[in-house]
């Protein structure tokens, strides 16, 4: 009888095997990992929320708002994505997992590490805006890593935009990033995100996104599966208040399984041994369990611990670590220090240099391009960051956690190249109305930007200026105010070149608060020809607290918080009919490019203050003067 028994045995694992088998094949060729990327705002996460749609996630009478995507508050005030994120779509049988990502120009980074889970891009150009300068570093970065490239020219329902001319334009970028043949030949699609569809063409609107979704899977290759142990790149995090941290990377080579002992290799070389406990793929919106993961999808690992961004998941016996990914340097540094001013301690929950120090340094492990180091003084800590944006969301995201703190004036990071100093330059782009160029091309350049070509975009012109960092600081709120709102500014590190030379800095001076007290509209009414204000009537403010602007250059010390003699009985409590204009309000960016190297913004959960770092208007002098001599 152990004769048949054994036979019986051997057919059932050929059928397992043969299952396996297909199963595996069926896994492997109905797959595709695609990135979206583009400049910014030029409609990717729309494409992402019309593809889920598309695909039917949605029951048809389920209320889903605008964007579910960039679901963080900062990303929605903002209108924009900050962290790339992950989805998966079904088409016809073929499973499309889709990563999402940030167009602006500070987080680059996150771009270039989430292209390593995919085969192929679809690149978004605005029809109207053509490329820009993200566009080319998105693009160049797909193209050097062997992306295969799908263009998709959106928002053809745009008023005079020019779809031809922008295809001719991306061919051009395609050439001169020497894209090879095959990626030359890239098939392009035509439609409007906004309005959900795609077709080959943009003079016939067709009525969904099938078009495009059939082209995702015509075009882009299925995962290329190499023979051998396990490799997953972790190249994102996630984090579950159930589960901690999660590891998410796209399986390069092998089998994972649940509760699977793994090898964790570290950047540095390190080998830890762990253990994977739950296993995610992605699906819609969210994750799924499951027990097993095939090469070539994404997932995500629950159970890992001490991990960080670049570590490869290896097999346990013979971990073959992947190379290690290039990571942004910092352009930018910003002393955070705790809040010292006379309010410390009123608004803010987490106040003291400990709560944030911990706060900083549990930011590093998730955010890449930020670097953070203990200074002198235990009260300040020195954060290096990828731009104003990238600081700023970070001081933004604690001040809603309940921190308290003030920062300093921001700085670009220079670089030392054979003796001589070196400073970072941007290309900058400003599309305005030809008469304003003029008045762009003068502040531009007195901030030592270089005029590289001059072009007309629709009723508008196209600057392409190559300029110091340094000089982009307050620019866009210069330019504003000089095109009466109507410039578009974008920028892109472009490479450290030699120190240009000092630089205008503010011009005009500040007005500083010599009491603490509340303002009143009497003195401020009586003031108010010395400048313009920050605050309003019957704020709480303290002395050495900036309140307004210098209309000259110098800064000024008066006095907010009189309030008028009582003469008359009757006017009691009243502060008559002054009429002020409405103060300048900051947002918490445009604070940091307004100061200067003695000033600082104090950030608390309810307010956004300017400061001169030495409050007392002698110890100032004093300064002053010292500095003077020096
Ligand atoms: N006219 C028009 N507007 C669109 C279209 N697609 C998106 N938009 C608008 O463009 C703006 C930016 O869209 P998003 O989808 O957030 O752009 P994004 O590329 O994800 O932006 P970032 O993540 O910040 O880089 C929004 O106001 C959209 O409503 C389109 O096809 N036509
Ligand atoms: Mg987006």
């Amino acid at each position: 009888m152990v004769f048949p028994l054994l036979f019986a045995k051997k057919v059932e694992f050929r059928f397992k095997f043969t299952k396996f088998a297909q199963f595996l094949k069926f896994n492997m060729s109905s797959l595709r990992n695609i990135a979206i990327i583009a400049h910014v705002d030029h409609g990717k996460t729309t494409l992402v929320d019309k593809m889920l749609h598309q695909a039917q996630l949605f029951r048809d009478n389920q209320e889903v708002g605008e964007l579910i995507l960039d679901n963080n508050d900062l990303e929605r005030e903002r209108g924009i994505t900050i962290l790339a994120k992950n989805v998966s779509v079904n088409w016809k049988g073929t499973k499309i997992n889709i990563i999402d990502t940030p167009g602006h120009a500070d987080f680059g980074g996150e771009v270039e590490r989430v292209l390593n889970m995919a085969d192929g891009v679809l690149l978004l150009v605005d029809a109207f805006e053509g490329p820009m300068p993200q566009t080319r570093f998105v693009l160049q970065k797909a193209l050097s890593l062997g992306k295969k490239p799908i263009v998709v020219i959106n928002k053809v329902d745009k008023p005079n935009c020019d779809p031809d001319k922008t295809h001719d334009e991306i061919f051009d970028l395609f050439f001169n990033l020497g894209a090879n043949e095959d990626q030359l030949d890239f098939t392009t699609i035509f439609g409007s995100g906004k309005n959900g569809w795609f077709g080959p063409d943009y003079k016939t609107p067709t009525s969904d996104l099938t078009f495009l979704m059939d082209t995702i899977v015509e075009v882009i290759p299925e995962p290329h599966i190499e023979e051998g142990n396990v490799q997953l790149q972790i190249t994102s995090l996630d984090y579950s208040s159930y589960t901690g941290r999660i590891a998410i990377g796209r399986l390069k080579r092998g089998h994972l399984k649940e509760n699977m002992p793994i090898t964790l290799v570290k950047r540095d070389g390190k080998l830890e041994r762990q253990r994977v406990k739950e296993l995610y793929t992605f699906s819609g919106l969210g994750k799924m369990k499951t027990n097993e993961v095939f090469a070539g999808d994404i997932c995500a690992i629950t159970g890992i611990e001490n991990f960080e961004i670049g570590d490869t998941v290896a097999d346990f016996e013979n971990p073959e670590a992947l190379p290690t990914m290039k990571i942004d340097e910092p352009t930018m540094s910003m002393l955070f220090a705790i809040n010292n001013s006379p309010f410390f301690g009123k608004e803010g929950k987490h106040v003291t240099s400990q709560k944030i120090r911990e706060r900083l340094y549990k930011e590093t492990e998730k955010n890449l391009a930020l670097k953070v180091e203990d200074t002198n003084s235990a009260d300040q800590f020195l954060v290096f960051g990828r731009g104003i944006m990238h600081l700023g969301v970070l001081v933004e995201t604690m001040r809603r956690e309940g921190y308290e703190l003030q920062v300093g004036q921001p700085r670009v990071i220079l670089k030392e190249i054979d003796g001589k100093k070196y400073e970072p330059v941007e290309i900058l782009t400003v599309d305005v109305p030809e008469h304003h160029s003029g008045k762009v091309i003068e502040y531009v350049s007195q901030r030592k930007g270089e005029m590289l070509s001059m072009l007309p975009k629709g009723d508008m012109v196209r600057l392409e200026f190559e300029i110091p960092s340094r000089g982009l600081m307050g620019l866009r709120n210069n330019l504003l105010t000089a095109t009466q709102g109507e410039a578009i500014m974008a920028h892109r590190f472009k490479d450290f070149e030699p120190w240009k030379g000092p630089m205008p800095t503010r011009i005009n001076g500040v007005l500083i608060s010599k009491e603490k007290g509340i303002s009143t509209g009497y003195s401020m009414d009586k003031l108010k020809d010395r400048g313009n204000y920050f605050i309003h009537p019957g704020t709480d403010i303290y002395t050495g607290q900036i309140v307004g602007e210098h209309i000259k250059p110098g800064d000024l010390v008066l006095n907010l918080c009189t309030a008028k003699q009582m003469t008359n009985f009757r006017a009691a409590g009243k502060d008559d009919n002054t009429v002020l204009a409405p103060p300048r309000e900051f947002t918490l960016e445009e604070a940091m490019e307004y100061i200067q190297e003695d000033e600082y913004v104090e950030v608390t959960p309810e307010n956004i203050r300017l400061r001169k770092i030495l409050l007392d208007e002698n110890e100032r002098k004093r300064a002053g003067s010292k500095a003077g001599l020096a």
